[in-house]
């Protein structure tokens, strides 16, 4: 049987060839990646960060976890397809200025390519001009932003702002998440949608752009 709590475990201890192998293993046995991922693997992630906040564990263990976590996730990405119907529409994603963290990011950059939209990943410590520059350039219908540090979140507002004062307001929508941004903070800077995870983001994004 897949040793779905070692995997939980192995994110927890930042061991990558142990989470590759039960990832492996896990899928051999046919569980599903969604399911591995939501239930395992961002439970380990949250576990860590819960002791990096009590002060038992440090950067480097949350660095080891977080390649744990991209290792395992590297095989589970190609595995995460929803139900694609041609190009459902094109998005600029990226983790907003003075913040490094993109593993949800990432994760939803996979699941929108998954369900079949045409997805620009930026990167990390994007800055508003950058947002604006490469939503005209790639012509894109929603600009999403990731935030995983109270210090960051209020960049999200200035992207907007940058939107709204440029030729794209009005043209695109704006989608916020990560882990502290609500949909109270989403309303609030004026964001068109928010998401507290990858799944829902995708039918966030299809209800911005109108599709059932
Ligand atoms: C891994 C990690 C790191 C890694 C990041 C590696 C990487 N490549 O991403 C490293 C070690 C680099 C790091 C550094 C730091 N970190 Co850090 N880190 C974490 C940790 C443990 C996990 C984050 C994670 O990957 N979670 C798993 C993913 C899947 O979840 P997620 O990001 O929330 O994404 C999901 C949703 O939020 C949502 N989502 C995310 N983005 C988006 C975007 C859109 C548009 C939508 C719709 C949805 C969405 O969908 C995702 C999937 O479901 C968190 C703790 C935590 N529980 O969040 C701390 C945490 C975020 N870090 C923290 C801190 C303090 C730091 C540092 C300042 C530490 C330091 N002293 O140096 C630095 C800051 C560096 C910087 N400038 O960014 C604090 C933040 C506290 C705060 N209130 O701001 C946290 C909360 C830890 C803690 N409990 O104290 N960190």
């Amino acid at each position: 049987m897949a040793n779905l709590n070692g995997l939980q475990e192995a994110i927890v201890g930042g061991k990558l060839e142990t989470a590759v192998a039960l990832t492996n293993e896990a899928i051999a046995e046919g569980c599903d990646p969604q399911a591995i991922i939501n239930d395992y693997m961002i439970k380990g992630m949250e576990e860590i960060g819960a002791r990096f906040e009590a002060g038992q564990a440090f950067v480097p263990n949350l660095l080891m976890s977080a390649r744990a976590m991209k290792g395992a996730l590297d095989i589970l990405k190609p595995l995460m397809r929803g139900k694609a119907a041609g190009s459902a529409g094109r998005i600029v994603i990226g983790t907003v200025q003075g913040d490094l963290h993109d593993i949800g990011k990432n994760l939803v950059a996979s699941m929108l390519e998954g369900c079949g939209f045409e997805v620009v990943n930026l990167g990390v410590d994007i800055s508003s001009e950058r947002f604006v520059e490469a939503a005209r350039e790639h012509d894109a219908q929603i600009v999403c932003m990731s935030a995983l540090l109270t210090t960051t979140m209020p960049r999200m507002k200035e992207v907007i702002a940058a939107i709204n004062g440029s030729d794209l307001k009005g043209k695109v929508k704006t989608m916020v998440g990560g882990a502290p941004v609500n949909e109270r903070f989403a309303a609030s800077i004026g964001a068109d949608g928010y998401s507290s995870n990858a799944n829902n983001a995708v039918a966030m994004a299809r209800s911005l752009l109108g599709i059932a």
